[in-house]
């Protein structure tokens, strides 16, 4: 989302003047301010839903490449109207998907988003995002510190 995009800048520059103040900026402290939540995304795509209307399915895996364990918590979708993080479990014999609180990823670790099991849903798509396309995903963690990057669109029946 555009308010995402603009609270990650402004965070940036607010950062500049302490910076400054310290009189060290080492690669460590920039490579922190360029991405303060140690998350790092690979693999990621937005499946389009084979029926308009319906929401759209986000497959992914997150690294923690950073030094302390976090939790996501929220997420949004350039283009959704909103996002949800699910998980899909086993309810009286049948596989039901439901939002999860929660995602815990270890310093060190990943957690894999994939078909059949979590996931995030992207609801009321912007018809604007078409296989072939890009759009941004932002994470939010526990904290509220967020990372965004730029994902692909896929169609329903590409390979997932
Ligand atoms: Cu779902």
């Amino acid at each position: 989302m555009k308010f995402a995009r603009f609270a990650t800048l402004a965070l940036a520059v607010a950062a500049l003047p302490l910076a400054g103040c310290s009189g060290g900026d080492t690669p460590t402290e920039a490579a922190e301010d360029a991405n303060p939540t140690g998350l790092e995304v690979s693999d990621a795509r937005l499946v389009l839903p084979a029926v308009s209307g319906n929401p759209g399915a986000i497959y992914m895996t997150v690294t923690n490449a950073g030094e302390r364990n976090v939790a996501i918590r929220g997420t949004s979708v350039e283009g959704a109207s909103s996002a949800q993080i699910h998980d899909t479990v086993e309810s009286a014999g049948e596989m039901v998907m439901g939002e999860m609180g929660q995602v815990m990823v270890a310093a060190g670790e990943s957690a894999s988003f994939e078909p059949g099991g979590k996931h995030i849903m992207a609801f009321d798509l912007d018809p604007s995002l078409t296989a072939g396309g890009t759009t941004a995903l932002t994470l939010t963690i526990v904290g509220g510190k967020t990372m965004t990057t730029d994902i692909a669109v896929i169609g329903a029946g590409d390979d997932r």
